[in-house]
């Protein structure tokens, strides 16, 4: 009879060390699929920031867009992929690399201008060149180019002096790495995109070094990921890389570039989706039709583009990530410059609506532009003024007062009908592209 039991006991044991073992592995696994999400609580700075600058600087703003003295179709920063360029031609360029005009302070100071809340910089575009001082390779501008400087270090400082937050952009696809290869690797005339991963642990072991670096040495807020398109790049590899960022530093932001469902925010491009997106999000887009500098690229966005964009992007409870591409010598081009100065100057009466907002309380369009909100206030940006003086918002709650930002200390009048309520404007709007007007309510909107 004991030794009945004894045997019973022996294999309820191994059956439970089994049990143990399987939901482990599973737990695991599952961590290593399982979609990675921060909560918009963790990402306080940047909900609140709502407008930041993207920055496309490398050694494809020497080649300008042109490439044997012919222009190059597409987008700058792609130019040794859209020219065919073999690899040691490319190189070439970083001895010409030569900013001399760089003045790391003022491109700060033309983001904050701007309203911009955060920068977020190339620092490995696909073409694999790194535009800071890294160990991992020394294609880079400290070591390969005449002018031996660290922007980043730069840029990092000044960001952190002016109260702008310094983030960085990380390609994953290198169009120049040993450890990853090109979709054509014809000698003469290479295609480089998409290309495929070829030494896995090496590359991942690379981007971690210089990874490391970003963060131990300029003490970036968030990575923007991008080329994570190549091939045989793996759901592992991208939770590999969330995970090892957040083993240095928990409070990175990750964009979700990564792919693979891994990573905090939404990153539509070139595009502002109509209603948001659920959860956070960042429209990126360009002033012209470029992200890296083009000489002949003068298709520039009007003001009133740029700020309706800024508006349907706080609308809907997202980000706004404008582009500027500067040249070699590192000057922001002007027109860019002209056009983030007008931003700014919206941004200094309006900027309430906007900056720590929340989308729309709404769930229809509105015909007279857009709305935000915070709590106990709604906030209407005009793009549309009324002829006949009235806008009327569908809800029910009684409105307490309602003003124009740009003139708080006149109220308007408010009725109600059974559209909503409705708000009595004056004859013309404060400002030709976006006029605000507040509306203070107790409770939460009550939609009709
Ligand atoms: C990528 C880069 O290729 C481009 O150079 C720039 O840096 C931009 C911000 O990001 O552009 C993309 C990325 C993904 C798609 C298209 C363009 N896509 O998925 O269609």
């Amino acid at each position: 009879m004991k030794r009945k039991s004894a045997g019973i006991k022996a294999l309820l044991l191994t059956l439970g060390i089994i049990i143990a073992l399987f939901s482990f592995s599973t737990l695991q696994a599952q961590s290593k699929t399982a979609p990675i999400h921060k909560t918009t609580s963790d990402m306080g700075w940047w909900d609140n920031a709502r407008f930041g600058m993207f920055i496309h600087w490398g050694l494809y703003s020497e080649a300008a867009g042109e490439w044997d003295g012919k222009p190059i179709k597409g987008i700058g920063e792609w130019i040794m992929n859209s020219a065919h360029i073999p690899r040691a031609q490319y190189e070439q360029l970083a001895a010409k690399f030569d900013p001399v005009d760089f003045n790391a302070s003022q491109w700060v100071k033309i983001a904050k201008e701007a309203g911009m809340k955060y920068i977020v910089i190339t620092t490995k575009h696909h073409d694999g060149f790194s535009m800071f001082k890294t160990k991992a390779s020394k294609y880079n501008i400290v070591n390969a180019t005449p002018w031996h400087k660290d922007p980043m270090a730069l840029l990092s400082k000044a960001s952190r002096e002016q109260g702008i937050k310094f983030c960085t952009y990380y390609s994953i696809m290198d169009w120049h790495t040993p450890f990853q290869q090109a979709a054509d690797t014809n000698a003469i005339k290479p295609t480089y995109n998409p290309t495929t991963l070829t030494e896995p642990a090496k590359y991942v072991s690379y981007m971690k070094q210089q990874l490391h670096e970003l963060i131990s040495q300029y003490h970036t807020n968030l990575i923007w990921f991008d080329g994570g398109w190549l091939k045989n790049w793996t759901s592992g590899e991208a939770h590999e890389i969330y995970n090892y960022i957040h083993s240095i530093n928990p409070s990175i932001i990750v964009n979700n570039r990564l792919k693979f469902d891994v990573g905090d925010y939404g990153t539509p491009e070139q595009k502002i989706p109509v209603r948001g997106l659920p959860g956070p999000w960042e429209t990126c887009m360009t002033l012209n039709d470029t992200w890296g500098f083009k000489t002949d690229d003068d298709n520039w966005k009007s003001d009133t583009t740029l700020i309706t964009n800024l508006i349907h992007c706080a609308s809907g409870g997202g980000n706004f990530l404008l582009n500027v591409g500067p040249t070699s010598t590192g000057i922001i081009p002007q027109p860019e410059v002209d056009r983030l100065m007008a931003m700014g100057r919206w941004l200094k009466v309006n900027g309430e609506a906007i900056y720590g907002s929340h989308r729309t309380p709404f769930n229809i369009a509105l015909p007279f532009g857009y709305a935000t909100e915070k709590p106990g206030k709604i906030f209407l940006e005009v793009t549309q003024w009324p002829q006949d003086g009235v806008i009327t918002v569908p809800m029910k709650n009684k409105i307490v007062k309602a003003y124009l930002l740009a003139n708080p200390k006149h109220q308007l009048s408010t009725t109600r009908s059974e559209d909503g309520m409705v708000i009595h404007l004056p004859k013309q709007g404060p400002d030709p592209i976006a006029s605000v007007v507040v509306l203070q309510i107790n409770g939460a909107v009550e939609t009709n």
